[in-house]
């Protein structure tokens, strides 16, 4: 198979608009495979990394990492997918055989994780170029291309009577935010829980609340807008930190008589984290940090805090393992389980790219779905 052209969108820069342009694609290698992504949304974390925050960013490459496809060629040694399959693109690999794998505890695979981080397939190099330039990968996804090479163990073969329109936004945001509820968390029935920010992950938060049976789910966000989506989606309470002249984190130990169990911080904010832990029930509540925070911040909390009996916890991925437990999660939402229509507040095609992350800046969309 020869190099094929594509059309990606290129960030050749930290905070400069994307370049949709045609760039070259080398075939898949061993053990990897081409893709053709059909849709994918555009996440807060690739505009956190298209600003310059990240401290793993590195230009020029092509972003995305929420997208759904349809495998066209296979590699060499590449046993477990075929041309057809539909998959979705994990930036958490599933090995099955590394040590972070085989423990049983983490769904953080190492396998592919170093080269990942550089931009770079496994053997160290780049599939993408532009006039002979090499474009780097992002994390291991590269959904922002019409066409994507991806190592075999970062796709989930899915359904093919899934709608990969809709499903892409399995592939971070809903997943990341039902599984942190339940396997980062496993909050029970009855339990109190507070969301921090109300983008796509602190929405499937609050599905993920909803379906745990929590009695109240308190969701916090300074874009009032947000509300109504929230409360349509399950949360009891909506409230702005703006509206008070204290620390929100002692507004909701008010409300709540102590504190919540469990609070999710999803925004990136090293200070909506402190409030988070703050806002937790002495001696038992939970805190789980989703929010991706620029390079060199820090967290701080009096350790106090954690002496008392609150826990300090983060999440990736929702904490699922992507081979082995995405499929389930497409088959749970063709069942009805939940839904992602409300998610998906626009759609557009690849040459308007720019405009989604415009939506995301100003705080009107939720998810922007790219179909190409
Ligand atoms: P988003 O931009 O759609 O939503 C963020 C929300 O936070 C917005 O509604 C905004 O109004 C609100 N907000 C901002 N500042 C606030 C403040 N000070 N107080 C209260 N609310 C505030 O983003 P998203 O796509 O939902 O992503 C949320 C975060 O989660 C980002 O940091 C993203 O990088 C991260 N993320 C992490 C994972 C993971 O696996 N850990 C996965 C996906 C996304
Ligand atoms: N590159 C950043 C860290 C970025 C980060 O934390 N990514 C999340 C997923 S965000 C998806 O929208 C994650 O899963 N991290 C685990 C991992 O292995 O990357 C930095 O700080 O360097
Ligand atoms: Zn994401
Ligand atoms: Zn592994």
């Amino acid at each position: 198979m020869d190099m094929i052209k594509t059309r990606a969108a290129v960030a050749w820069a930290p905070g400069k608009p994307l370049s949709v342009e045609e760039v070259d694609l080398m075939p898949p290698q061993k053990g990897e495979v081409l893709v053709r992504i059909v849709a994918t949304g555009v996440c807060h974390t690739d505009a956190y990394t298209l600003s310059g925050d990240d401290a793993e960013g590195v230009f020029p490459s092509i972003l995305g990492h929420e997208g759904a496809g349809i495998v066209e060629a296979v590699g060499e040694g590449v046993t477990s997918l075929e041309v057809g399959d539909h998959v979705i693109p994990l930036y958490t690999a599933e090995c099955g055989e590394c040590k972070f794998c085989t423990s049983g505890k983490t769904n953080l695979c190492q396998a592919v994780r170093a080269t990942q981080g550089k931009g770079l397939m496994p053997d160290g190099t780049t599939r993408f170029f532009k006039d002979g330039q090499p474009i780097f990968h992002y994390m291991g996804c590269s959904t922002f291309a019409e066409h994507t090479v991806v190592p075999e163990i970062s796709l989930a073969k899915i359904s093919k009577d899934a709608p990969l329109e809709k499903v892409c936004l399995l592939g971070c945001g809903v997943t990341t935010g039902m599984g942190a509820v339940k396997n980062t968390a496993n909050v029970q029935e009855g339990d109190t829980v507070a969301v921090f920010g109300l983008g796509g992950i602190g929405l499937a938060v609050i599905i993920g609340a909803v379906q745990a049976k929590a009695s109240r789910i308190i969701a916090v966000d300074i874009n009032e807008d947000k509300f109504e989506i929230a409360k349509k989606l399950g949360a009891t309470d909506c409230i702005n930190p703006n509206d008070y002249d204290k620390p929100i984190q002692d507004v909701i130990v008010e409300m709540t008589d102590g504190g919540v169990d469990f609070s999710f911080e999803c925004i990136g904010n090293v200070k909506v984290m402190r409030s988070a832990l703050e806002a937790c029930h002495k001696g038992w509540g939970e805190s789980v940090i989703i929010g991706v925070a620029p390079a060199g911040a820090e967290i701080s909390t009096r350790p106090f805090q954690l002496v008392t009996g609150r826990v300090w916890k983060g999440s990736a991925f929702g904490g699922v393992k992507g081979r082995s437990q995405l499929p389930g999660i497409v088959e749970q939402y063709m069942n009805g389980e939940f839904e992602l229509d409300t998610f998906i507040t626009h759609t557009m095609g690849l040459d308007d790219i720019n405009h989604a992350f415009d939506l995301m800046h100003e705080g009107k969309s939720i998810r922007s779905v790219i179909l190409y």
